[in-house]
């Protein structure tokens, strides 16, 4: 890029002077100039212009006027506390004081918003693409498209299943996270003494990889040790989603479930409301047992109040990883097509127990607020 740049505005200077020494002769009536001489004024003229165009252009491959690289983002939406928090991760680390012009998209959870996001950042001619996924296919056409456009794409948290044109892909393990949930389920309800267990799931946003990875983590589970799964439905990782569901599912299913699964923390808060004015209790030592993803900073809180039993965590701060990618293709190197964030499992600590996955010992933090005040 830099050899290109020095090339063209060698071009301009020397099309400058050449213009500038023609200009610099004494001027011969016009009327009298000959034409060539005219017609060469001209074309050096239009040689300068064109210069002038390819300078211009080279800078802004450069990385425009002002040296910055530019990124493409297209989030998900701002459904929930996790969703704020890689938001906000993403706008700190992308910062025009750590070298990068970002452009920001928040998709409103809708699907064909994001592709057109996409198709923007192309049109804009930036130099990366960040995409949060809202679900996990239909993205082979516009990503053909980011390839044919020579702008490579990073993929953040929720994962791509149809197409493999990006460069990486950075995010946490979601079946991981629904088979710890199922592993710790099964630990816990053996120490209470509970053999039986009736649970009700609110998923995630259908078609997300992180719904699709905790409904099948813990499913798995569940078919294994022969529990019943009364119910799953979509709660949207929304509050009012979670509300919504319990408040059907407290109707549907009163006194028959002691479990309830929410794919994220703000369906979890939902969940609470509708249970409480449902009046069933849960959270350590009560008549349900809550269990609940993300453990953002208010997930843990309610960890510690007593409200949800046990909180598997999903990082939202990918962003610095992101950019560690990008920083391996600006000095030219291959970056790693997978980079998992690892994840932490949080609760009180008489619902801290020993369980594995896949035969991997897991380890769980005892929610203190000191543990809180440390998480984002
Ligand atoms: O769990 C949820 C958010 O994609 C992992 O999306 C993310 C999920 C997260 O809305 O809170």
């Amino acid at each position: 890029m830099k050899k290109k740049l020095i090339s063209v505005l060698l071009t301009g200077v020397m099309a400058a002077s050449l213009l500038a020494g023609c200009g610099g002769a004494a001027p011969a009536p016009a009327a009298e100039a000959p034409a060539a001489a005219t017609e060469a004024v001209e074309e050096v003229a239009e040689t300068v212009e064109e210069a002038a165009e390819e300078v211009a252009e080279a800078v802004e491959d450069a990385g425009g006027a002002d040296g910055l690289i530019t990124v493409g983002f297209a989030q998900v939406g701002h459904e929930s506390d996790w969703r704020t928090a890689s938001t906000k991760s993403c706008q700190d680390v992308f910062s025009e004081a750590n070298g990068y012009d970002l452009s920001f998209v928040d998709c409103d959870n809708d699907e064909a918003a994001q592709k057109e996001a996409v198709r923007s950042f192309i049109e804009q001619g930036v130099d990366y693409i960040i995409i949060d996924p809202i679900i996990a296919t239909g993205w082979d056409t516009v990503l053909t498209e980011c390839d044919d456009a020579g702008i490579p794409v990073i993929v953040i948290d929720r994962t791509i299943d149809d197409s493999d044109k990006y460069v990486s892909w950075v995010g946490s393990d979601f079946l991981t996270e629904g088979k710890a949930a199922g592993e710790w389920l099964k630990a816990y309800a053996e120490k209470q003494g509970i053999t039986e267990i009736n649970a009700l799931i609110i998923q995630g946003t259908i078609g997300s990889s992180a719904q699709i990875g905790r409904t099948d983590g813990f499913n798995e589970i569940a078919e294994r040790e022969g529990w019943t799964v009364l119910d799953q439905q979509t709660g949207d990782f929304t509050e009012a989603g979670g509300q919504e569901v319990m408040e059907s599912f407290c109707k549907s299913y009163e006194g028959k479930f002691n479990v309830v699964v929410c794919e994220n923390d703000n369906e979890a808060f939902g969940a609470m409301t509708a249970m409480d004015n449902a009046g069933v209790s849960y959270g350590p030592g009560n008549d349900v047992i809550l269990i609940s993803y993300d453990a953002c900073t208010a997930g843990l809180e309610k960890v510690k109040a007593g409200g949800i039993t046990a909180d598997f965590e999903c990082n939202p701060l990918a962003a610095p990883t992101v950019a560690g990618v990008i920083d391996t293709l600006e000095a030219g190197g291959t970056p790693e097509a997978q980079i998992l964030v690892p994840d932490n499992w949080y609760a009180l600590a008489d619902a801290i127990v020993d369980f594995s996955v896949d035969g991997n010992a897991q380890s769980m933090i005892e929610v203190t607020d000191e543990v809180i005040e440390a998480q984002y």
